[in-house]
């Protein structure tokens, strides 16, 4: 495989599409040992075909603001890979979104899904929609005109969306609505559903509660504990919540949230009530950390920049992609962080990736460590299925076993001749292989 080709001939093809770019450059360096040790790959043109959605839906979506105001926003749906499963993935709603950031997304989640050992493809869709300072009725009916276009590409065993950036419980319940009305059915077709109407419990918090439980098992390689460590965490949406919760209950002290405005640092650690005010802040609908600063006397406001720049253990990145740069990742460096791991998807730049390698830190890509996420939709897929509900013990005890697995699953394919755990290349072999043989196993379609 001659990864430069290939990537020319992608930037060709997907000009100016730099995430995308981005994202498959680094499952292509990875896989390309293996890739080439075995002729039947090239054979059956399983990168070609693997960097080339399926099909992607864009639509327009026209909605009217509470003032009689019409105006439209562009809808996108990205069926990337099915090979294993019904394509899943979240739904993004914020002003950025562009076909570049959804295909990246999409293309991670074809190994993250593998990863988690369910059978579910990989997906990704949302809307360059800005959620920020709108009212429940302009939610609900934005969400209203979005399904009215989607519900045609999805289904139980088709494509089963779910929430990311700028879409939660709520807006999850206008878009179920929706596709109930139009489709007169009752069927799991979305994830993180309300919990009396065929959610999951656990699902809210799993995506930050398996990047925990994903960091344990790396520093209990090192023979480290999460206890007493201080935790420097970005973002303050749902996965950040998720995992400030299992952090403050392992005994980690938490100092840092951030917003688009600026981080805020508390010594004293976010716990308790503190965390419940996250939640007020996200239902705040204004979108800024700063308030935090003013309500709790222990905490410090620092405007327009990321908390990297802190004296901490541990880093969990749980904004968005490209957050943490190379500068920060040598900051990071210089004030003695030992373990990275992603809530994000793809927040730390390449640059960045390789300064945490390079010196040996314990670093785990996003589509191993926040995989918890979506195997949590899986297990909601599951419970659906099945009519009945698992108690909350019991999904977080599978959530965890989960990511354990995968844990283990990146030991086998990312261990080093020095011992090291290379976590990028082990997710991303153990995800291709299970994708590309299954696609050899199907045929050329
Ligand atoms: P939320 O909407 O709950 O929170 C996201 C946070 O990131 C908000 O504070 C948001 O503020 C901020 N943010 C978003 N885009 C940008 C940007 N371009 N620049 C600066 N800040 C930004 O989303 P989630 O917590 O669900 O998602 C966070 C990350 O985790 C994303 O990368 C997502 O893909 C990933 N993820 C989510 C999962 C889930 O189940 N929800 C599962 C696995 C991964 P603002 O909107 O004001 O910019
Ligand atoms: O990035 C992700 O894995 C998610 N946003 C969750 C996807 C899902 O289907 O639960």
């Amino acid at each position: 495989m001659d990864i430069e080709k290939i990537m020319q001939d992608l930037e060709h093809r997907n000009p100016g599409e730099q995430e995308y770019l981005q994202a498959v450059h680094e499952v292509l360096e990875s896989i390309a040992d293996i890739y080439n040790n075995n002729p039947h790959f090239q054979t059956a043109g399983i990168i070609e075909r693997l960097i080339e959605p399926d099909r992607v839906l864009t639509f327009k979506v026209p909605w009217m603001d509470d003032e009689g105001t019409v105006h439209i926003n562009r809808g996108y749906r990205v069926q990337f890979n099915n090979a294993i499963g019904p394509y899943k993935g979240g739904l993004r709603f914020h002003p950025s979104v562009n076909l570049s950031i959804l295909k990246f997304l999409g293309f991670e989640q074809i190994f993250k899904n593998a990863l988690t050992t369910l059978p579910m493809g990989g997906g990704k869709g949302g809307s360059d929609f800005q959620p920020k300072g709108k009212s429940n009725n302009e939610i609900m009916r934005f969400c209203q005109s979005f399904m009215l276009e989607l519900w045609k590409v999805i289904g139980p065993e088709t494509d089963v969306p779910a929430g990311d950036i700028g879409v939660g419980a709520r807006e999850i319940g206008f878009l179920f609505g929706m596709y109930k009305k139009l489709s007169h059915e009752f069927s799991g077709i979305l994830t993180g559903k309300g919990i009396n109407w065929g959610g999951s419990l656990i699902r809210p918090e799993a995506t930050g509660f398996g990047v925990v439980y994903f960091a344990k098992e790396m520093l209990s390689d090192r023979k480290e504990k999460i206890e007493g460590k201080k935790v420097a965490v970005s973002g303050f949406g749902n996965v950040a919540w998720g995992a400030v919760t299992k952090l403050d209950q392992l005994g980690a002290r938490v100092i840092t949230l951030s917003g688009p405005d600026g981080y805020v640092y508390d010594e004293e650690g976010v716990s308790g009530t503190k965390i419940d005010y996250m939640l007020e802040l996200r239902t705040s609908n204004e979108d800024i950390v700063e308030p935090y600063a003013h309500e709790f006397k222990s905490a410090r406001f620092f405007p327009d920049k990321h908390p990297w720049e802190v004296k901490c253990d541990i880093a969990v990145p749980c904004a968005t992609e490209n957050e943490l740069n190379k500068e920060d990742a040598l900051n990071l460096l210089k004030n003695g962080c030992i373990c990275v791991c992603e809530g994000a998807n793809m927040p730390c730049t390449p640059e960045a990736i390789d300064i945490f390698r390079g010196n040996r830190l314990l670093y785990c890509p996003g589509k191993a460590a926040n995989a918890g996420g979506v195997a949590t939709s899986g297990l909601e897929m599951t419970q659906n299925a099945m009519k009945l509900r698992w108690t909350k013990d019991e999904v977080d005890q599978r959530l965890h076993q989960i990511m354990k697995s995968i844990h283990g699953a990146c030991k086998h394919h990312g261990q080093q001749a020095d011992g090291y755990i290379d976590y990028v290349r082990g997710a991303n072999i153990c995800g291709f292989l299970k994708v590309a043989n299954a696609m050899i196993d199907q045929g050329i379609i």
